[in-house]
């Protein structure tokens, strides 16, 4: 079960509304001079660096009590204040810990007790199984029974066996109007298409927190149709969308089709319920990059499990070759979205990341040099990964698989273009008043990804170095998704005290349960404000960056869930149970 007090609509939160014990202990309130402290609402894990913010233009005198007998157990001083650009707020650091394993509020003068928090060494367990599980209520063209979904379960939506070929996306072999089939796949975010690019960084993240921390994947039970079999539970719903980007492939010529989807998004409605007709749209050399990386990627993954995916390695490795080959063939068809189209882009024009990407992954898997030679003439300097810039999964991969690489030379170099990224963000984390490597224009659409993958980065850096400012930066990166943010809410449904009730998120929105599907992380603040034309009824709290945020069920530019954000969440909680010292 999740830790948590008591759940309470964000709206009525914010209209000091909230019924329940929270708002009675004050954690949604500041106290009499302002002080209010923001913590990670899941709380730690023993060896975790503790850190809270407490907001408000002082330093203070704090005490950490037992949350079951009131007693005191340490005494601090926080930092002195300064102001966190992306909040316009002024912030104190408190040091926590060390604590030992129990539950525990952070209280003082003139401030309200903070949420309690547990000291716990599973302390993120039941969210790491629940933000992987979170795919497997995505699954396209599948029932959810009771036994696995629980009151979330729901018929099969869009089978997919029955795909017309678009215009945009015909080949000699099949030309327009042409009828294959493409099933399975998650769901891409609130909507219910099926992007390649976008499942490209997302099974990296997914992939990588396996090959990164297995032991932490080996034998768990995330209560998914598959779970006791004799693969790990994120390999088996891994393939569920594997399974399907196979099938994105063009047999004719090994070029990859850019997305599955509607002409339009559909209303919300449940899945069953959406039957317009879908489409293969486009052939882009980034669906093929992406495509040839995550094969490549997964057929070296998956070797370790030949017995229960019989010659899957070796035609994931095929595939990889192939689309490669198109890539080379065609390496500037940008994706460009046709008229009749209006389903997500995921257009992107600058392609040398994901050249390097395709390549590190294929030498990685192949030893063959024209592929080591292929990511130097690609690759530049790696920054924080997002759908559109891939190019530090290559780095990271090639950082994780040292001994594959041609000499000492190259094994430096890859470990310091890593380590130069860690760095940055280990210094901006350290020079933040709210001890977050976030800046103001990090808050971008899907802004809380963007904290996570910063995290994900800080953990490759304590992976490289084994320098503990590298862990503590990366704990703050998840301290702050689940609340220790100036919103003070938990960006993921149902994990934390105050946790979003109206993702945009068509299941979540149709099915007439009031609890949103678990384990899904909200988008997150984002400035820009894409959906104010479409949603009259959406009123930000703010522009600031931090601020900007709704939880609102047609905020999808601040509120809506998806596959890429929610991977990189998996990662990072899975990395911080892995390498924590006790
Ligand atoms: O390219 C510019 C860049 O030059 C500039 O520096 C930067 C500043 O913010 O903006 C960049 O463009 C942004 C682009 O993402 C690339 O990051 C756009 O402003 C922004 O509107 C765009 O947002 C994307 C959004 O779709 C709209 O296209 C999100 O990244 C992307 O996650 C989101 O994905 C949607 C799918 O289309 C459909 N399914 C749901 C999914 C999640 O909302
Ligand atoms: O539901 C769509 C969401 O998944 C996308 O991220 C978003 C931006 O592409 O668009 C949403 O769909 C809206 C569409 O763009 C405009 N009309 C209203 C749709 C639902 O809010």
């Amino acid at each position: 079960m999740p830790f948590r007090l008591v759940r309470c609509s964000l709206a009525a939160l914010f209209a000091f509304a909230c019924s329940g014990d929270v708002l009675a202990a004050g954690a949604g309130t500041p106290g009499a001079d302002g002080g209010h402290a923001r913590l990670n609402q899941l709380g730690f894990l023993p060896g975790s660096r503790m850190l809270a913010v407490i907001e408000g233009d002082r330093a203070r005198a704090f005490e950490i009590v037992s949350d079951v007998d009131g007693a005191v157990v340490r005494r601090g001083q926080s930092a002195p204040p300064g102001t966190w650009a992306p909040a316009g707020r002024e912030a104190s650091i408190a040091e926590l810990g060390p604590l030992p394993p129990g539950r525990y509020r952070l209280q003082g003068a003139g401030m309200a007790p903070s949420d309690p928090f547990p000291v716990d060494a599973q302390a993120y367990a039941a969210l790491l199984d629940a933000s992987l599980k979170a795919f497997y209520f995505h699954r396209a063209g599948s029932p959810l029974d009771a036994a696995h979904a629980g009151m979330h379960v729901r018929a099969a939506g869009h089978p997919d066996t029955d795909v017309e070929i678009h215009a945009s996306a015909a080949s000699p072999g099949r030309p327009a109007g042409t009828v294959v089939s493409a099933p399975g796949g998650w769901y891409d975010a609130g909507d219910y298409n099926k992007y390649v690019v976008n499942s490209g960084i997302t099974m990296w993240s997914l992939l990588s927190a396996y090959e990164h921390f297995p032991q932490v994947f080996r034998g768990r039970d995330t209560g998914i149709p598959e779970s006791g079999d004799a693969v790990p539970d994120l390999l088996d719903e891994a393939w569920w969308n594997l399974r399907w980007m196979l099938a994105m492939q063009d047999p004719g010529d090994g070029g990859v089709y850019h997305k599955l989807t509607n002409l339009r998004f559909d209303g919300a409605v449940m899945p069953d319920q959406a039957t317009a007709r879908r489409y293969m749209v486009g052939r882009s050399t980034a669906a093929a990059l992406d495509f040839a990386a995550v094969m490549a990627m997964a057929s070296r993954v998956y070797a370790g499990y030949e017995a229960r995916f019989p010659g899957v390695p070796a035609r994931m490795r095929a595939a990889a070759e192939s689309a490669w080959r198109w890539a080379q063939a065609h390496p500037d068809a940008v994706y460009r979205q046709p008229p009749d189209v209006h389903t997500g882009a995921y257009g992107d024009a600058r392609l040398d990341d994901e050249f390097a990407w395709a390549a590190a992954e294929l030498f990685l898997l192949t030893g063959d040099a024209a592929y080591w030679r292929a990511f130097e003439s690609h690759a530049a300097a790696p920054d924080v990964p997002s759908w559109a810039n891939v190019g530090a999964l290559g780095w990271i991969s090639l950082a994780a698989h040292g001994g594959r690489l041609p000499g000492a030379a190259e094994r430096e170099r890859v470990s310091q273009a890593v380590e130069g990224l860690a760095g940055r963000l280990a210094g901006q984390w350290r020079q933040s008043p709210w001890r977050v490597a976030m800046q103001p224009e990090d808050f971008v659409w899907g802004s809380s990804a963007m904290a996570l993958n910063q995290g994900l980065v800080l953990l490759q850096g304590y992976r490289l170095t084994r320098q503990r400012d590298y862990l503590d930066a990366a704990q703050s990166q998840l301290d702050y998704v689940l609340g220790r943010n100036p919103l003070g809410v938990s960006f993921v449904t149902g994990y934390g005290v105050r946790t979003p009730m109206h993702v945009h998120h068509r299941p979540s929105q149709a099915d007439g349960v009031a609890e949103p599907v678990p384990g899904w992380l909200s988008g997150g603040p984002n400035p820009r404000q894409q959906d104010l034309g479409d949603c009259k009824d959406v009123t930000y709290p703010s522009k600031a960056p931090a601020l900007s945020w709704i939880d609102h069920d047609c905020s999808y530019a601040s509120n809506e869930v998806a596959i890429n954000w929610n991977a990189p969440l998996v990662y990072v909680a899975a990395g911080l149970q892995a390498l924590t010292p006790p």
